[in-house]
């Protein structure tokens, strides 16, 4: 368990503490909440309509006040590790999976990207295949990454790099073959 100090100190130099210019007056508290995730939302970065789709879905409250939303924790990520992005994003929030069915997450279910635990590496795959499971409580990610594999890490340690990892399964849309044959 590394220090909360030090933890800091790791999350600065990473660049991914957004939140640096919060602690300044009318900030933090201007982050809009998440949104339900209705028919109509496509994902802000591969424009697949959002809710076909299992596993954690994502949605960023923007700076200027906007919500993204993405079909899959790993597409947000991928937006939002980008250099252009990264300073954009008052908040992110993202499925806790511990109280969701993995078909058809819950979006009352949302909590704070940033303080999620994460399972990478996993089996169960998301919108656009391999991902990243979401969860409030360590425990929770940890039982998940015993039953479906993968490993359990916190947000600040997520990098491009990290993303890059799962893309063994080439871009594969997870439901796209059910959806093709019209299954179900
Ligand atoms: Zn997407
Ligand atoms: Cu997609």
């Amino acid at each position: 368990m590394m220090a909360p100090f030090k933890f800091l100190i790791v999350a600065l130099f990473t660049g991914f503490l957004v939140a640096c210019g919060e602690t300044g007056p009318a900030q933090g508290s201007a982050a809009l909440p998440p949104q339900p995730i209705t028919d109509a939302d496509e994902c802000h970065l591969c424009g697949m309509a959002i809710q076909n789709f299992p596993g954690p879905k994502g949605e960023v409250a923007s700076r200027q006040g906007q919500i993204h939303k993405f079909c899959s924790t790993r597409d947000l990520l991928a937006w939002m590790l980008q250099p252009e992005n990264r300073n954009q994003v008052a908040a992110f929030y993202v499925h806790d999976m511990a109280r969701s069915d993995w078909q058809h997450p819950d979006d009352r279910h949302m909590i704070d990207g940033r303080n999620a635990w994460y399972v990478t590496g996993s089996s169960m795959k998301g919108a656009m295949g391999p991902t990243l499971a979401s969860f409030s409580e360590e425990a929770a990610a940890r039982a998940f990454a015993q039953q479906h594999g993968g490993h359990v890490i916190r947000f600040d340690a997520i990098t491009l790099e990290t993303l890059n990892t799962l893309t063994e399964a080439p871009h594969g849309h997870g439901e796209m073959k059910d959806m093709a044959h019209g299954a179900h």
